[in-house]
């Protein structure tokens, strides 16, 4: 075995990546970022018991969420950023520690060092490639082969919930919108993982904890993306081209996309969104430029033929990069998390200034005209603020019976053939049921023609995964406009598509907020364990799907 990671949806067999990664990523990456999630706990350890004494680094606290959210799936495969993120963790862990210990010895007037864990004082001998690898062989997943599986599958269970918290609080950070709380909670959390004491009980009550956080953490997301923007308007957002050279801009980060729009106006460049970046288009914010065209393709694992049939300059802000073509290797950046060896890096922002998009725009220039790969529009923009506005005409389709049931399709899309399951689903449900969406997931069916019930669309689209937010929120409205004491009685089935760790923390959101009977395809987690898969069916009524006939025969019975 040279690696081993089982963390998003296509895991190898379903068990595992052991050679390489199915998403490309290589063995020397795996282990860095196992050096680099084991090192976090580290800083946790000093984070957790300075908070006890006083002490704490917003660096620190800020720090653990952007690495975190470096190691989630199709995010960075750049070995030499990871080497930079394990360096700086050692430091900002030891300058924590110093800090807490001398805090210790003040409040304590005695030394304070006794007994430490190797992940709170560890350091390399060399930061050479070698000495790192070799660590990071040692520390990952499989690190104690006689660790209890439910405990090993609780522990990263929690892990990639916080993967996912992480990549929502720091959404909202760019924002400038803040909430510590979160920050600590991902370290407390980290933490737990490496307490042996804890067992299965105290785990799942962190795991419901973690989904807790992701609400505040979608509502923290909510709050800055509309209070920045405004709120999404329903939309027909253009899926044809201009002529002219273009950037097409794919990922979640909305804060780079409005850079990169003030910095090309008048430039005679175009703006495309691709992917999880299609939502921007239903912001008034973003509205009111004249060269953002629409959107260009489909969900991120079209990118390879997508990118390549552009012809312009593409910019990588979030996940989902797959692993790039010759053809347009010379046309990529990436900024944010994101990485690639040798593909060009756009450095963070300085305080108080933009980021400096001039060597996108710069080659965009020299570029042609997008390749036309449809015509038409899709809509879009049926956020919470939108349905909401219509929500007396919503309620009163369901009381009449027009509206029989709401089916929440929302997650990731992803490359197995098995998701046709969620194409066929949204082709069959009965014309009374309306669809709920967010995420790439709606790739799988946002282009076809479901029509409408009495002038509400069958397939509303309340945006990116980072918007699952607006979900619960319109979940919660209805049940409380229906005058219902439980969500569950609510007429919503959920038949959820997962793909990486954002879509864990949605799920664990929903688990927190008592919703029942998800549906989870196309395939159950590979790190759930039979005795956590056992525990999330008895409390949860979780289930897999089976087949559209069968799931189609349920969801229509209120199931
Ligand atoms: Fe999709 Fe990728 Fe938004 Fe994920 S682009 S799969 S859950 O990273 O982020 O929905
Ligand atoms: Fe495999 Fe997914 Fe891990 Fe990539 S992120 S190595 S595909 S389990």
């Amino acid at each position: 075995m040279s690696m081993f990671c089982y963390q998003c949806q296509e895991a190898a067999k379903n068990t595992g990546c052991t050679v390489q990664g199915v998403c490309g990523k290589p063995p020397e990456v795996a282990h860095l970022q196992d050096l680099l999630v084991w090192l976090l706990k580290g800083i946790s350890f000093w984070g957790v018991n300075g908070r006890k004494l006083g002490v704490s680094s917003p660096e620190a606290d800020l720090f653990v969420a952007k690495a975190l959210f470096a190691t989630i799936t199709n995010a960075n495969f750049d070995p030499e950023r990871f080497s930079q993120l394990v360096a700086e963790a050692i430091q900002l862990r030891d300058a924590l520690r110093a800090e807490a210990q001398a805090a210790c010895e003040v409040q304590h007037k005695t030394p304070c060092s006794a007994d430490l864990p190797e992940v709170a004082t560890w350091v390399p001998k060399s930061y050479a490639a070698q000495t790192l690898d070799f660590k990071g062989q040692l520390v990952g997943v499989l690190a104690d082969p006689d660790l209890d599986a439910d405990i090993r599958s609780l522990r990263e269970l929690l892990i990639y919930g916080l993967k996912g918290l992480a990549a929502y609080t720091d959404h909202a950070y760019v924002l400038e919108h803040y909430n510590d709380a979160l920050l600590a909670f991902l370290q407390e959390a980290l933490l737990a993982t490496t307490d042996d004491t804890l067992g299965a009980e105290a785990l799942v009550g962190l795991v419901l904890k973690a989904g807790e956080m992701g609400v505040e953490a979608m509502r923290l997301l909510d709050e800055a993306n509309t209070s920045t923007y405004g709120h999404p308007e329903p939309t027909q957002v253009n899926i044809g081209v201009r002529p002219g050279p273009g950037i097409l801009v794919s990922g979640h980060d909305l804060r780079d996309l409005e850079e990169l729009l003030e910095q090309t106006q008048g430039t005679g460049i175009n703006i495309y969104t691709h992917g999880e970046m299609l939502p921007a288009n239903a912001y008034p914010a973003f509205k009111k430029y004249d060269h953002f065209v629409g959107n260009y393709g489909g969900s991120w694992w079209h990118q390879r033929e997508e990118f390549e049939s552009f012809g312009g300059a593409i910019l990588l802000t979030t996940n989902c990069l797959v692993p790039p073509k010759d053809s347009y290797t010379d046309r990529l950046f990436t900024t944010g998390m994101v990485g690639w060896p040798d593909i060009p890096y756009i450095p963070d922002r300085e305080a108080g200034k933009q980021k400096d998009f001039s060597a996108v725009i710069a080659r965009a220039k020299e570029c042609d005209a997008p390749e036309a790969l449809e015509e038409g529009t899709i809509p879009i923009g049926f956020a919470r603020n939108a349905v909401m506005s219509v929500a007396d005409k919503v309620i009163a389709a369901v009381q009449d019976g027009a509206i029989k049931r709401f089916v929440v399709m929302a997650g990731c899309d992803g490359r197995h053939k098995s998701r046709n399951y969620y194409t066929e689903i949204a082709e069959q449900l009965p014309a009374d049921h309306v669809i709920l969406t967010a995420g790439c997931a709606k790739y799988r069916y946002n282009k076809l023609d479901l029509g409408d019930i009495g002038g509400i669309p069958r397939i509303l689209d309340a945006g990116q995964c980072n918007d699952s937010y607006s979900l619960a929120y319109i979940a919660l409205q209805l049940k409380e406009a229906l005058g219902l004491d439980d969500i569950n009685d609510l007429p919503i089935s959920y038949d959820i598509a997962w793909y990486e760790q954002k879509a864990i923390i949605v799920l664990l959101a929903l688990l927190y907020l008592g919703v029942k009977h998800i549906r989870l395809g196309p395939t159950l987690p590979a790190f759930l364990s039979p005795g956590v898969v056992d525990v999330l069916v008895k409390n949860f009524d979780i289930m897999p799907i089976t087949t559209v006939e069968e799931d189609l025969a349920a969801i229509m019975v209120g199931k």
